[in-house]
């Protein structure tokens, strides 16, 4: 039997495949069937094959997000590679340490960044740097366009790695978590079955993607639950809100970051009329506040599920798919991430390790099917992050209620959550601390009403040094992805430390709480 997951999605696409699987959403509209999506990821695939590349070579992928990019993805699939996906904000340094640590065979970007990022992947030896723009044009699809639109997906098992997705790392290197086959399918079965996707005899879902493409959530949990339900996806390039407003009434499902839904909310032509045929509102990568899921509810009607995952696990636990607000216990409660996926075992250790009670806080551990094949080329690393007994250390601490249901109050990591996006302020240092006349730094994530978490820096200059902030924001935009960049940088004389000699990042997230209220 192949496992390879495109078999699986393959499966899964209508009857009639000549409908509309996919409706692009801003500009000019362009339709996608399924057999479109079939016929060209064929051809990408083919093209792949007949470069010969060893088993299990990697396709790095930085483009701008494009129908073409998820059919770009299936092709991987089917070629049987491993797909390495990369936000489009990463800028040179970052891309030449994905690159050098991935050495991937194939390398696709946006024809605008061609000229750096092929210089980059030539001297890790790639030998195939290709383009992809959001227009449809591009050496790749030029390419791809000789080969035939049929192609047999190479037999994959499902331990067989599938995607690398980089995850930001506590010592400031990423680490490429590999999720296999098998940990992408188990969970996009799971995830169909809970959150009653509808067949077409039931009516049919649509799902909003206005995701990026390059994370778990709009990758897999977004796409993955669309193709695997034969659902049609009205496809945003870029989230807009009035933009997905207007399309909402054609939509039953939205999946979102909780940003989404702060903007949302900001829109005055959002609510219950817009609202009128969706099923089922998602949120998801950082946590709801209260306040969002109140008056989202208020002002919809909608309660909106959270859900609860990462990159190395892809989906743990959910709020339960009721169709009315429950009452507790029952119900989707504000605030908390639900039960464990079936199949998902998930405990909470205390101090020592021993197990705690329902209410009791301790570390978020997780055992299942979705949970990750390991970092990359990091073994030790990989060791590090599961227990004796075989169960992923998520690095999140929370406590179960008598029922299983998880709330999450923090993490062990010391990692900052801007809309959606992970940043850790060991990588932001690094860079701040090499800054002329920077002595060292402190990062920090603050409250914000847009990205609910905002980055702050905290600068001591050199003794004799001046340093100008905002020239401290302009020259960190040129080294690293715009989302790390701190939103604020203030100056210190020092930084309050412990005894032991260690920053006392609480006492600065105290001092720098209200930088953005109001
Ligand atoms: C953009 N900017 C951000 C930012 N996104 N700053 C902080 N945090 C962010 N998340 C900055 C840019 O650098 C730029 O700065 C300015 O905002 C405008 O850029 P933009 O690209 O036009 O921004 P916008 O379109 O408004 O993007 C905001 C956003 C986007 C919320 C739509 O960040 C987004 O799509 N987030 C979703 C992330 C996601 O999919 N996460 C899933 C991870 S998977 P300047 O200074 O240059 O103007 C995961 C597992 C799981 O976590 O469980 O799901």
């Amino acid at each position: 039997m192949n496992n390879n997951l495109y078999c699986a999605l393959r499966d899964a696409f209508p009857k009639d495949i000549d409908q509309t699987a996919i409706e692009t959403a801003d500009g000019e509209p362009l339709f996608y069937t399924w057999r479109d999506l079939d016929r060209s990821s064929a051809m990408i695939a083919n093209l792949f094959q007949s470069l010969d590349l060893p088993a299990d070579s990697r396709v790095l992928v930085q483009t701008d997000k494009s129908v073409e990019t998820l059919i770009l993805y299936l092709a991987v699939l089917r070629a049987g590679l491993v797909y390495v996906p990369l936000n489009s904000a990463y800028q040179a340094s970052e891309l030449e340490y994905f690159i050098g640590n991935a050495e991937p065979a194939v390398v696709v970007c946006a024809s605008r960044d061609f000229g750096w990022i092929s210089k980059i992947a030539f001297r890790a030896g790639t030998q195939h740097t290709y383009t992809l723009d959001d227009d449809r044009s591009g050496s790749l699809l030029q390419r791809a366009a000789h080969h035939s639109g049929q192609q047999v997906p190479v037999p994959r098992t499902s331990a067989d790695v599938a995607t690398i997705i980089y995850t930001s790392g506590t010592t400031g290197r990423s680490k490429g978590a590999m999720l296999s086959h098998g940990n992408l399918l188990s969970n996009a079965q799971v995830l169909k079955t809970l959150w009653g996707w509808r067949s077409a005899a039931e009516g049919g879902d649509v799902l909003i993607h206005a995701l990026p493409l390059f994370h778990v959530h709009g990758l897999f949990v977004a796409s993955h639950g669309a193709l695997l339900n034969g659902s049609k996806m009205l496809w945003f390039a870029k989230f807009d809100a009035r933009a997905v407003t207007a399309r909402l009434p054609e939509a039953t499902v939205f999946m979102g970051v909780p940003t989404l839904y702060v903007r949302l909310l900001a829109e005055p032509s959002f609510g219950a009329v817009a609202c009128r045929n969706m099923r089922l509102f998602i949120s998801g990568s950082a946590p709801l506040l209260a306040e969002t899921f109140r008056q989202f509810s208020e002002r919809t009607g909608h309660t909106i599920l959270e859900r609860y995952g990462m990159s190395e696990t892809v989906m743990l636990t959910s709020n339960p798919n009721t169709t009315s607000p429950e009452a507790p216990p029952l119900g989707r409660i504000a605030g908390t991430v639900g039960f464990a996926l079936p199949g998902v075992d998930l405990r909470i250790s205390g101090d020592g390790g021993s197990l705690c009670q329902p209410g009791e806080i301790g570390a978020v551990e997780v055992r299942g099917p979705s949970i990750f094949q390991g970092y990359w080329r990091m073994p030790e690393k990989t060791a590090e992050e599961f227990s004796a007994d075989g169960w992923f250390k998520t690095g999140d601490v929370g406590h179960l209620d008598s029922h299983g249901r998880l709330t999450l109050i923090g993490r062990s990591k010391d990692l900052i959550i801007s809309g959606g996006y992970n940043v850790y302020p060991a990588e932001v240092e690094g860079y701040l601390n090499e800054l002329p006349g920077v002595d060292e730094s402190a990062v920090i994530g603050v409250p914000h009403p847009d990205f609910g978490e905002a980055v702050v820096a905290v600068l001591v200059p050199r003794a004799g040094s001046t340093v100008d902030p905002q020239a401290c924001i302009a020259a960190l935009k040129q080294r690293i992805a715009g989302f790390k960049v701190p939103k604020q940088v203030t100056l210190a004389d020092h930084l309050p430390r412990n005894a032991m000699g260690k920053v006392q990042k609480a006492l600065l997230r105290e001092q720098h709480r209200a930088a953005f209220a109001g």
